[in-house]
């Protein structure tokens, strides 16, 4: 069946700052406390998701969620109107509340695994929004991000939307970050690779020793057992516990793939051989041949692809039968990546388009062109089922921009979170929003 892939770009909210909340994501802990331009940083998304639609690639988005997050201020104690409970937690628990308040819903490759139709055991897409369960900031995330998706994805005779698995270390699950779908083409059936941290089971199995491991081998199972994966179409990797103590903090920091190829550093994985023979051997079932572009460490040492954000590029199908790599800008100022890209452009790869974005407001939140999105591959008849309001067009953009220019703040400090009018300011912003989206009830 002919399918094409849409990324769902989460579409920056007005609250976007740095708090530093994510210990082991180098950059969050670098630029903690600085100001930042929520304002520039929704541009920014915003002009990635216009240029790729304009190039013909189904292009998306999801909203930001409603922020600050009374219920969890309101959880710990915090009580009274709504600017009482914000100035005593900017008093008493200032962490908190830049909890209450992160704009991180904007990475939504963390929002879900998605897994399309021609993989599932009942023909249906399949989503799981992901409890994201290692870090305050993110761990009520996965509540509207299941209101959400069901919105846009509510026909249940084309497409299932899970709960969360439960919020518990041993099932800690962050989306499709850790998840790669190999394919011959987007519409038949696929291999699903999975890679995860630590394995809850095994004290025996490797794990980080330094920075958390922000996935289960047991999430993984899950998520595929509610997908109805096939058992000989799916791929468990463990990530080399040794990137991830030097912030890589997701799969998607170290490895991209798309249709058949995989692009990847060799300390990826724990076992480099091992796991490129068992896609070899899965892709093999569906008549596809592995493509492994491996970046050796002398041409690219870890630290530098941690820098550049080199893997958490988008790699995208192109009509001629090659594909672009959707990279920050970064790539271009760190030299060994600089150096490796021009290289591999020239040399006949599959990949032979570079296609820059200046993202540098989330990328200083660890935040790349791959975290802002959500990859769905649709068949014609899921695509035309889904919610179409949040479909990118021209029109929709500058639409956008301009409630952007009217919402949004250009610059946010640690201490105007304690602002009360802030938060009645991001509560107009999304209730303009759910309407221009076509989605009402969105944040009730
Ligand atoms: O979960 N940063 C996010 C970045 C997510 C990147 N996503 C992928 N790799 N797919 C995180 O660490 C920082 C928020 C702050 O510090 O204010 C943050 O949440």
């Amino acid at each position: 069946m002919s399918a094409r892939e849409f990324n769902f770009d989460g579409l920056v909210g007005p609250s976007h700052n740095y708090a530093g909340l994510s210990f082991g994501n180098v950059a969050s802990f670098s630029n903690v406390k600085s100001a930042s331009n929520p304002k520039l940083a929704a541009l920014q998304g915003l002009a990635k998701m216009r240029a790729l639609a304009a190039r013909g690639f189904g292009q998306a988005l999801l909203p930001p969620q409603d922020r600050p997050n009374f219920r969890l201020l309101r959880s710990i104690g915090f009580t009274g109107s709504d600017a009482e409970v914000l100035s005593k937690a900017a008093k008493e628990a200032p962490v908190i509340l830049a909890c209450a308040y992160s704009a991180s819903p904007m990475w939504t490759a963390n929002a879900a695994t998605v897994s399309p139709s021609a993989d599932s055991a009942d023909g249906r897409a399949h989503f799981t929004a992901a409890n994201l369960n290692n870090k305050l900031h993110r761990a009520f995330e996965h509540e509207q991000s299941a209101r959400a998706l069901r919105a846009i994805f509510k026909d249940d005779k084309h497409f299932a939307v899970h709960a969360a698995l439960p919020g518990t270390p041993a099932f800690s699950d962050e989306g499709a970050a850790n998840h790669t779908r190999l394919c011959k083409s987007h519409g038949s059936a696929g291999v699903e690779m999975f890679v995860y941290g630590r394995t809850e089971f095994d004290a025996s199995a490797p794990a980080p020793k330094k920075y958390p491991a922000r996935q289960t081998l047991e999430a993984s199972q899950a998520v595929a057992r509610l997908h109805g994966l096939a058992a000989e179409r799916t791929v468990y990797i463990q990530q080399n516990p040794d990137v991830i103590d030097q912030g890589v903090f997701h799969n998607d920091v170290i490895a991209v793939g798309n249709a058949n190829a995989l692009f990847y550093h060799e300390q990826a994985f724990a076992d480099e051989a091992g796991a490129l023979d068992q896609l070899r051997r899965a892709l093999d079932g569906v008549g596809a041949d592995l493509n492994a572009i491996r970046v050796d460490t002398t041409r690219v040492p870890v630290a530098d692809a941690v820098a550049s954000y080199l893997f958490n590029s988008q790699l995208l199908s192109k009509d001629n039968g090659k594909m672009a790599l959707v990279i920050p800008h970064e790539c271009q100022e760190v030299s060994s990546v600089a150096a490796y890209l021009q290289d591999l452009v020239a040399d006949g790869s599959v990949i032979d388009e570079l296609i820059h974005f200046d993202l540098r407001q989330s990328m200083r939140n660890g935040g790349g062109p791959a975290c802002l999105r959500l990859r769905v591959a649709l068949t014609d008849a899921e695509a035309a089922a889904m919610h179409q309001g949040v479909v990118m067009t021209e029109a929709l953009y500058h639409t956008l921009v301009a409630w952007v220019e009217k919402h949004y703040r250009d610059r946010l400090e640690p201490a105007d979170l304690a602002d009360p009018q802030l938060a009645i300011e991001v509560h107009n912003a999304l209730d303009e929003l759910s309407r221009l989206l076509g989605l009402p009830g969105l944040y009730a």
